[in-house]
């Protein structure tokens, strides 16, 4: 039996992943930061929480990681875990670096020193693209980070390149487009409105958000943890980009979700009104607008597919059927 150690289990990608690693037989063991409360909700709902072995793991602390390291003696360490929330990356870039740059290295170093063989994943982000250089994005296009999460994580994607370069060792990164499901945490804007329209219906409570022009190319969890997978057990350590190719904008993601709901709306300006009573279903706060946005992502997945076999089985609809459904069940039918 086969040990994957994943950082950030209580996410929504970890969560995934230790699900489909477990259906799999591998032993699953979850680091996780000492908290007041558990954030066990996703593994709850999903049923696996007591599968997993649960391990102390707080990427900002070095001596903590190799501890965990060398007790979990993991075959191979999927590392989801970061503060990934590009917004609050402004409020908070220092603790932002410390986890999403610093910590990446942390583990690497600790690998090196407690079993080189260990293969290590890194999740690598799009939002390294930031002011692109090009369109769409593949493993070859410039990086250029708009976001203190950004800078942070071109950190962690190069010292993942340069341990496998210096030290011979089996370190991937995955560059993964934005991707979403039911499992979302809440302040991201696709989950922001799937939960938020579930609201209104209940309570006709209207919607604020930012910049509904952004172009993102978005894609389901599932379709992505299976992607990590992929690259993992490729014989030669790589990097590669998961994308579907396909961008919406802010706005046609929610009104593809109004369409599914049947709910007839009008846009005046950047507020859109349900057609039927003029009620506001959503509107705009200058507060939800980043200091330097990134206005359009859409990626290239041709190198994953054609060596790796790997192609996403969701679309924006089924993303947006999985998302609303649940939230539907969870805010609306309930009391
Ligand atoms: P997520 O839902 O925000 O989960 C982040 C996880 O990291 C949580 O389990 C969180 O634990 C943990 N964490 C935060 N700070 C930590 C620390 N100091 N030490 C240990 N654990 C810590 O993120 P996600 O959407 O699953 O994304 C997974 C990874 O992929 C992240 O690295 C993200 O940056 C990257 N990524 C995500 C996307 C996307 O669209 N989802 C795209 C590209 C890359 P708590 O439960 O305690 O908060
Ligand atoms: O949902 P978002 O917050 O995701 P963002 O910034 O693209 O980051 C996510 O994807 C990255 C991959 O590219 C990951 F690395 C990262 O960890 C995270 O998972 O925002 C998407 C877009 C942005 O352009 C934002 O300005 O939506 C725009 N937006 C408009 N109104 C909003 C809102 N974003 C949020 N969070 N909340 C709003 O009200």
């Amino acid at each position: 039996m086969k040990t994957a150690l994943i950082t950030g289990v209580t996410g929504q990608d970890g969560s995934y992943l230790a699900r489909s690693l477990l259906q799999k037989g591998y032993k699953v063991c979850g680091g996780e930061r000492r908290t007041a409360t558990k954030k066990y909700w996703r593994l709850d709902e999903m049923g696996i929480t007591d599968d997993i072995d649960f391990v102390d793991l707080d990427l900002i602390d070095q001596a903590n990681i190799r501890r965990a390291i060398e007790k979990v003696k993991p075959d191979v360490v999927y590392n989801l875990a970061a503060q990934s929330f590009v917004s609050l990356s402004f409020e908070q870039p220092e603790l932002t670096s410390l986890i999403d740059g610093l910590g990446v290295l942390r583990i690497l170093e600790s690998i090196k020193q407690v079993n080189k063989n260990i293969k290590f994943y890194q999740a690598s982000t799009s939002e390294l693209y930031g002011k692109i250089f090009e369109t769409p994005q593949n493993e070859k296009t410039k990086f250029w980070p708009r976001s203190p999460y950004g800078v942070a994580k071109i950190f962690g994607h190069h010292i993942t390149i340069n341990y496998r370069e210096a030290y011979d060792m089996f370190a991937c990164c995955g560059i993964l487009f934005n991707h979403e499901s039911r499992m979302r945490g809440e302040d991201f804007v696709t989950r922001k409105i799937t939960k938020g329209i579930a609201l209104w219906k209940k309570e006709q409570k209207p919607i604020i958000l930012g910049n509904i022009h952004a172009e993102r190319d978005w894609g389901h969890a599932e379709d992505y943890t299976e992607g990590m997978q992929m690259i993992m057990n490729y014989k030669i350590a790589d990097d590669y980009v998961l994308a579907t190719g396909k961008k919406h904008t802010v706005k046609e993601f929610l009104e593809t979700v109004l369409s599914y709901l049947n709910i007839s709306y009008y846009w005046k300006g950047d507020e859109c009104f349900d057609k039927k009573n003029n009620i506001l279903i959503s509107t705009i706060d200058k507060k939800y607008f980043r200091p330097s946005e990134v206005d359009l992502l859409i990626g290239d997945p041709t190198k994953a597919k054609t060596i790796l076999g790997w192609a996403p089985k969701y679309n924006l609809e089924k993303i947006i059927i999985d998302m609303v459904d649940a939230d539907l069940k969870r805010y609306y039918n309930k009391n």
